[in-house]
């Protein structure tokens, strides 16, 4: 009796400190479904809402009948034997089966309907190439020839086709604000089609265990005015790499010599097509797919060891030297 007494007064403020914790998580998140951007996730939240508001009816009225049962029907004093056995009660048979049927034609009207209207691209719709890769994005647009990494940049208020495939293994395609999840599939080609209302950045990310680096695998979505958007598309198809002091030199040779064969740089003739494209690489807030704020220093930190930085990344360790990743580093600030 101690025992669970005690135990009691030393759980319930924990119970209440790790809830707070949890429910704080929930508030403050910037991968909210629960704040819709556009008319993807406003109809999956719609859908979320009916059905919570279902389940909320039958289990008001499932817990009023079971409490009702228990103290009309408790053991009262004297009593021995089981009471009074009752069994098949044809109304209340049909009743109850005919109820949760129709509950689930209400649920099943909204999620045919919408998956009809979301598994159809709509005509018009801006083409954007997603390949997912352990742990990273690939963005290409096929109409600009412009191709980046973690970032994706769209005009808001246009339907986006994203056309979804994967180099290795199946991704998951998830911005919460704005609808999905849609997976990346090896050997398949999938389309999500989302539409933001309004200008920001959205955050999205990987939706299924896809290896030991799983959960860095995330991405930004910039929702911009047309005009914007524009010069941004005109930005990435004319990088000007300008490499001036000796140190940037130094840092190029480099990077022909140890990083080309996998990374391409638009505006030189770098063109491997293993790792992320660092074209306008300064133009990206973070590196490794939201792993590491983009900084000088979280770029040497990043060179230095990257599976050290990132479990399971697929940049090798290349044993550079700090002399080396200073130069690389400065090299790698003149892409803009
Ligand atoms: C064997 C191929 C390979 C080589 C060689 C390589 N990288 Fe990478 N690199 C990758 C891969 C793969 C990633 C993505 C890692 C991730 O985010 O999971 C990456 C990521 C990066 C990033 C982060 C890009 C972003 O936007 O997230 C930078 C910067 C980078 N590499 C620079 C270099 C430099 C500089 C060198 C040469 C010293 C180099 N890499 C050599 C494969 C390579
Ligand atoms: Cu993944």
């Amino acid at each position: 009796m101690r025992w669970t007494q005690r135990g009691f007064r030393v759980s319930l403020p924990l119970l209440a400190v790790g809830a707070a914790a949890l429910l704080s998580g929930c508030g403050v998140s910037k991968q909210s479904a629960l704040a819709p951007a556009g008319p993807v996730a406003r109809a999956q939240l719609g859908m979320f809402w009916e059905s919570l508001a279902i389940m909320t009816g039958i289990f008001i009225i499932v817990a009023a009948v079971f409490l009702y049962s228990l103290i009309r029907f408790r053991a009262r004093k004297g009593q021995t034997g089981l009471p009074k056995q009752v069994h098949g009660n044809t109304t209340l048979e049909i009743a109850w089966t005919i109820i949760p049927f129709i509950l689930l034609v209400f649920l099943a009207i909204p999620t045919v309907h919408y998956a009809f209207v979301f598994g159809d691209t709509p005509p018009g719709a801006m083409q954007v190439d997603v390949v997912g890769h352990q742990y990273w994005w690939e963005f290409d647009y096929p109409s600009s020839n412009v191709t980046t990494a973690n970032i994706v940049h769209i005009p808001v208020n246009t339907k986006v086709d994203f056309v979804l495939t994967s180099k290795d293994v199946i991704h998951s395609f998830w911005v919460p604000r704005l609808g999905g999840k849609t997976d990346l599939i090896p050997g398949r080609v999938n389309h999500l089609w989302l539409e933001a209302n309004q200008t920001g950045t959205f955050y999205g990310q990987c939706a299924q265990l896809c290896g030991a680096g799983h959960a860095y695998m995330k991405f930004e979505v910039v929702v911009q005015s047309q005009a914007a958007y524009d010069a941004w598309i005109a930005q990435m198809q004319n990088p000007h790499v300008v490499v001036t002091t000796a140190e940037q030199k130094a840092g190029m040779a480099l990077f022909q010599q140890d990083c080309s064969t996998c990374h391409t740089i638009g505006g030189t003739a770098f063109n491997g097509k293993i790792g992320p494209n660092l074209t306008a690489l300064m133009e990206r807030p973070t590196i490794a797919a939201g792993t590491l704020t983009n900084t000088p220093a979280n770029l040497a930190k990043w060179l230095q060891n990257p599976p050290g930085v990132k479990p399971g990344a697929l940049m090798p360790n290349l044993g550079l030297t700090q002399t080396q990743i200073q130069q690389l580093v400065s090299f790698l600030e003149t892409l803009k």
